[in-house]
Protein backbone atom coordinates (compact mmCIF):
# COMPACT_ATOMS: atom_id res chain seq x y z
CA UNK A 1 0.00 0.00 0.00
CA UNK A 2 0.83 3.54 -0.74
CA UNK A 3 -0.56 6.62 0.60
CA UNK A 4 -0.75 9.79 -1.61
CA UNK A 5 -0.80 12.49 0.62
CA UNK A 6 -0.20 16.52 0.67
CA UNK A 7 0.26 19.35 3.41
CA UNK A 8 -3.77 19.40 3.66
CA UNK A 9 -6.90 18.96 6.06
CA UNK A 10 -8.25 15.97 4.51
CA UNK A 11 -5.01 14.07 3.96
CA UNK A 12 -4.06 15.04 7.34
CA UNK A 13 -7.24 13.17 8.67
CA UNK A 14 -5.36 10.02 7.26
CA UNK A 15 -2.25 10.96 8.93
CA UNK A 16 -3.28 11.15 12.22
CA UNK A 17 -5.49 8.25 11.78
CA UNK A 18 -2.36 6.44 10.92
CA UNK A 19 -0.52 8.11 13.69
CA UNK A 20 -3.24 6.84 16.56
CA UNK A 21 -2.59 3.64 15.31
CA UNK A 22 1.23 3.71 14.99
CA UNK A 23 0.79 2.74 10.98
CA UNK A 24 3.76 3.78 8.63
CA UNK A 25 3.28 3.24 4.92
CA UNK A 26 5.54 4.38 1.76
CA UNK A 27 4.34 8.12 1.10
CA UNK A 28 4.50 10.71 -1.91
CA UNK A 29 3.44 13.77 -1.16
CA UNK A 30 2.07 16.40 -3.49
CA UNK A 31 2.53 20.10 -3.57
CA UNK A 32 -1.30 21.03 -4.04
CA UNK A 33 -0.31 24.68 -4.54
CA UNK A 34 1.98 23.66 -7.81
CA UNK A 35 -1.25 22.13 -9.24
CA UNK A 36 0.09 18.13 -8.66
CA UNK A 37 -2.92 17.04 -7.84
CA UNK A 38 -4.16 18.11 -11.28
CA UNK A 39 -2.12 16.67 -13.62
CA UNK A 40 -3.27 13.89 -16.11
CA UNK A 41 -1.04 11.06 -13.86
CA UNK A 42 -2.50 11.80 -10.63
CA UNK A 43 -5.91 12.70 -12.61
CA UNK A 44 -5.59 8.91 -13.18
CA UNK A 45 -5.73 7.35 -9.88
CA UNK A 46 -8.24 9.89 -8.92
CA UNK A 47 -10.35 11.72 -11.13
CA UNK A 48 -11.43 14.40 -8.65
CA UNK A 49 -7.72 15.18 -8.77
CA UNK A 50 -7.46 15.07 -4.77
CA UNK A 51 -5.82 13.96 -1.85
CA UNK A 52 -5.49 11.45 0.04
CA UNK A 53 -5.61 8.32 -2.16
CA UNK A 54 -4.31 4.72 -0.74
CA UNK A 55 -3.12 2.85 -3.76
CA UNK A 56 -3.68 -0.48 -2.83
CA UNK A 57 -1.67 -3.61 -3.16
CA UNK A 58 -3.32 -4.85 -6.10
CA UNK A 59 -3.49 -1.96 -7.77
CA UNK A 60 -6.58 -0.09 -7.31
CA UNK A 61 -6.84 3.49 -5.73
CA UNK A 62 -8.85 4.20 -2.78
CA UNK A 63 -9.86 7.57 -2.01
CA UNK A 64 -12.06 9.66 0.44
CA UNK A 65 -10.50 9.97 3.48
CA UNK A 66 -13.34 8.26 5.85
CA UNK A 67 -13.25 5.55 3.48
CA UNK A 68 -9.26 5.01 3.62
CA UNK A 69 -9.43 5.18 7.59
CA UNK A 70 -12.04 2.85 7.53
CA UNK A 71 -9.95 0.21 5.79
CA UNK A 72 -7.15 1.03 7.77
CA UNK A 73 -9.54 0.34 10.92
CA UNK A 74 -10.28 -3.06 9.67
CA UNK A 75 -6.26 -3.84 8.71
CA UNK A 76 -5.17 -2.31 12.00
CA UNK A 77 -8.23 -2.56 14.57
CA UNK A 78 -6.26 -1.29 18.04
CA UNK A 79 -6.64 1.22 19.11
CA UNK A 80 -10.40 1.27 17.52
CA UNK A 81 -10.85 4.37 16.65
CA UNK A 82 -14.52 3.49 14.79
CA UNK A 83 -15.82 2.35 17.96
CA UNK A 84 -16.12 -1.37 19.37
CA UNK A 85 -20.09 -2.15 19.91
CA UNK A 86 -22.82 -1.73 17.56
CA UNK A 87 -23.78 1.67 19.31
CA UNK A 88 -19.85 2.72 19.93
CA UNK A 89 -19.98 2.43 16.18
CA UNK A 90 -23.53 4.14 15.33
CA UNK A 91 -22.82 7.38 17.50
CA UNK A 92 -18.89 7.30 15.93
CA UNK A 93 -21.07 7.41 12.29
CA UNK A 94 -23.43 9.89 13.46
CA UNK A 95 -20.83 12.56 14.71
CA UNK A 96 -18.36 11.45 11.60
CA UNK A 97 -21.09 12.85 9.18
CA UNK A 98 -21.84 16.06 11.61
CA UNK A 99 -18.41 17.04 11.85
CA UNK A 100 -17.85 16.89 8.23
CA UNK A 101 -20.82 18.11 6.84
CA UNK A 102 -21.69 21.03 9.85
CA UNK A 103 -18.40 21.71 11.27
CA UNK A 104 -15.66 21.38 9.08
CA UNK A 105 -18.29 21.85 5.39
CA UNK A 106 -18.77 25.49 5.94
CA UNK A 107 -14.99 26.06 6.40
CA UNK A 108 -14.56 24.03 2.85
CA UNK A 109 -17.14 25.96 1.34
CA UNK A 110 -16.03 29.12 1.94
CA UNK A 111 -12.18 28.02 0.83
CA UNK A 112 -13.47 26.94 -1.94
CA UNK A 113 -15.99 30.06 -3.15
CA UNK A 114 -13.27 32.46 -2.52
CA UNK A 115 -9.52 31.05 -2.74
CA UNK A 116 -8.14 31.72 -6.12
CA UNK A 117 -7.17 27.82 -6.43
CA UNK A 118 -10.40 26.49 -6.75
CA UNK A 119 -11.30 29.22 -9.82
CA UNK A 120 -11.11 26.81 -11.99
CA UNK A 121 -12.80 24.25 -10.22
CA UNK A 122 -16.35 25.69 -9.45
CA UNK A 123 -18.16 28.63 -10.10
CA UNK A 124 -17.35 30.73 -8.14
CA UNK A 125 -20.09 32.72 -5.43
CA UNK A 126 -18.26 34.75 -3.20
CA UNK A 127 -21.53 35.99 -1.24
CA UNK A 128 -22.01 31.98 -0.53
CA UNK A 129 -18.59 32.34 1.12
CA UNK A 130 -19.55 35.19 2.65
CA UNK A 131 -22.68 32.87 4.41
CA UNK A 132 -20.47 30.16 5.24
CA UNK A 133 -18.34 32.82 7.04
CA UNK A 134 -21.44 33.40 9.25
CA UNK A 135 -22.36 30.35 9.86
CA UNK A 136 -19.23 29.09 10.99
CA UNK A 137 -19.79 30.33 14.89
CA UNK A 138 -22.92 29.63 15.07
CA UNK A 139 -22.03 25.80 14.01
CA UNK A 140 -19.00 25.60 16.79
CA UNK A 141 -22.04 27.08 19.49
CA UNK A 142 -24.47 24.71 18.62
CA UNK A 143 -21.18 22.04 19.02
CA UNK A 144 -20.87 23.53 22.40
CA UNK A 145 -24.41 22.63 23.81
CA UNK A 146 -24.53 19.22 22.35
CA UNK A 147 -20.87 18.39 24.34
CA UNK A 148 -22.02 20.63 27.35
CA UNK A 149 -23.10 16.86 28.89
CA UNK A 150 -19.51 16.14 30.24
CA UNK A 151 -18.49 13.55 27.41
CA UNK A 152 -14.84 14.25 26.84
CA UNK A 153 -14.98 13.32 23.36
CA UNK A 154 -17.13 13.93 19.97
CA UNK A 155 -18.62 10.93 20.03
CA UNK A 156 -18.57 9.97 24.19
CA UNK A 157 -16.28 8.92 26.08
CA UNK A 158 -13.61 7.76 23.59
CA UNK A 159 -11.19 9.27 21.22
CA UNK A 160 -12.94 8.48 17.31
CA UNK A 161 -12.25 9.50 14.00
CA UNK A 162 -14.93 12.40 14.18
CA UNK A 163 -12.61 14.07 16.99
CA UNK A 164 -9.82 13.34 13.89
CA UNK A 165 -11.92 15.79 11.70
CA UNK A 166 -12.61 17.87 14.45
CA UNK A 167 -8.78 18.46 14.61
CA UNK A 168 -8.30 18.70 10.74
CA UNK A 169 -11.15 21.51 11.01
CA UNK A 170 -9.36 22.95 13.85
CA UNK A 171 -5.98 23.51 11.14
CA UNK A 172 -8.17 24.82 8.42
CA UNK A 173 -9.37 27.76 10.82
CA UNK A 174 -5.87 28.16 12.47
CA UNK A 175 -5.09 28.30 8.17
CA UNK A 176 -7.76 31.36 7.86
CA UNK A 177 -6.77 32.81 11.27
CA UNK A 178 -10.24 31.71 12.99
CA UNK A 179 -10.48 31.37 16.46
CA UNK A 180 -13.28 29.93 18.40
CA UNK A 181 -14.86 32.09 20.31
CA UNK A 182 -13.08 32.16 23.86
CA UNK A 183 -17.13 31.78 25.45
CA UNK A 184 -17.47 28.06 24.08
CA UNK A 185 -16.25 26.67 26.87
CA UNK A 186 -16.89 22.98 25.95
CA UNK A 187 -15.71 23.21 22.72
CA UNK A 188 -12.46 25.24 23.75
CA UNK A 189 -11.71 22.65 26.21
CA UNK A 190 -12.45 19.74 24.06
CA UNK A 191 -10.11 21.46 21.23
CA UNK A 192 -7.28 21.62 24.42
CA UNK A 193 -7.76 18.16 24.98
CA UNK A 194 -6.97 16.93 21.41
N1 LIG B 1 -14.05 14.23 0.16
C1 LIG B 1 -12.61 14.12 0.02
C2 LIG B 1 -12.05 15.53 -0.14
C3 LIG B 1 -10.60 15.53 -0.60
C4 LIG B 1 -10.07 16.94 -0.83
O1 LIG B 1 -10.83 17.91 -0.96
N2 LIG B 1 -8.72 17.04 -0.87
C5 LIG B 1 -8.09 18.31 -1.06
C6 LIG B 1 -7.12 18.60 0.09
S1 LIG B 1 -7.97 18.88 1.62
C7 LIG B 1 -7.25 18.30 -2.33
O2 LIG B 1 -6.44 17.40 -2.48
N3 LIG B 1 -7.42 19.28 -3.23
C8 LIG B 1 -6.60 19.39 -4.38
C9 LIG B 1 -7.15 20.30 -5.42
O3 LIG B 1 -8.31 20.74 -5.31
O4 LIG B 1 -6.41 20.59 -6.35
C10 LIG B 1 -12.01 13.40 1.23
O5 LIG B 1 -12.70 13.33 2.27
O6 LIG B 1 -10.91 12.87 1.16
Amino acid sequence: MKLYDAMAPNPRRVRIFMAEKGIELPIEHLELMEGQSRKPEFMAKNSLGETPVLELDDGRYLTESIAICRYLEHLYPEPTLFGKTAEEQAFVEMWTRRMEQLIMGPFGAFGIHSFEFFADKIEQVPAYAETQMRLIPKRWAWLDTEISDGRPFIAGDAFSVADITGAATLMIASFISYEIPADLKHVSAWANRI
